[in-house]
């Protein structure tokens, strides 16, 4: 059976466990908590040297680790990854806009709000977080104001790499009332088939 190393209220660890209720996939969930260091323990390290969750140890005993990458390995010959190579190409696009412009500054700021008094040093670069997070909620908003989903017109790994983080943005300090079209597309992945809440391990 699939193994999930994950941590429950992880968006990153998430983004697996939802594509995972979506496909009907059964899977073990291993929880480590991240306050206690426990994905920098020996053990772990040696399935994820980069002591990280999510990672996703397959039957034949691999580990795929990187969020993204598992989602692109799992959907493969599924309905979540288009076929057409330009529209894979473009679930990749934004999947490293995901990574780079959007996870690092809204995921960033949720975990510094939710893991105790934030430090000086955090408080100090909390407000670039949410100028860059802003920044990008509002690609979102402007790609999404004429179409359902990111890529190719319908729901792929894609809308599941970026749907995890933004929809708790608001507990980052976001507010995202001012972007309805980005709203709208939040309420139709919450609609998809399989759909589970963060919440759910
Ligand atoms: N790029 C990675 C980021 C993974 C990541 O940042 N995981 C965090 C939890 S969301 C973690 O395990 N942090 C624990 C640590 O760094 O020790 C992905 O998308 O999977």
């Amino acid at each position: 059976m699939l193994r999930l190393y994950d941590y429950l209220s992880s968006g990153n660890g998430y983004k697996v466990r939802l594509l995972l209720s979506q496909l009907g996939l059964p899977f073990e969930r291993i929880d480590l908590d991240l306050d206690k260091g426990e994905t920098r323990t020996p053990a772990f390290l040696k399935l994820n040297p980069n002591g990280k969750i999510p990672a996703l140890q397959l039957e034949s005993g691999e580990v795929l680790p990187e969020s993204d990458a598992i989602l692109f390995y799992l959907a493969e010959g599924t309905p979540f990854l288009p076929d057409d190579r330009l529209e894979r190409a473009r679930v990749l696009q934004w999947m490293f806009f995901e990574q780079y412009s959007h996870e690092p500054n809204i995921a960033v700021a949720r975990f510094w709000h939710m893991h105790g008094e934030m430090t000086e040093e955090q408080k100090a670069l909390l407000p670039e977080k949410h100028e860059k997070g802003y920044a990008a909620l509002s690609v979102m908003e402007s790609h999404l104001a004429d179409r359902p989903f990111f890529v190719a017109e319908r729901y792929t790994v894609a809308d599941i790499a970026l749907y995890a983080y933004t929809h708790v943005a608001p507990e980052g300090g976001f507010d995202l009332e001012p972007y309805p079209a980005l709203r709208r597309w939040l309420d139709r992945v919450a609609s998809q088939p399989g759909y589970i809440p963060i919440t759910q391990g």
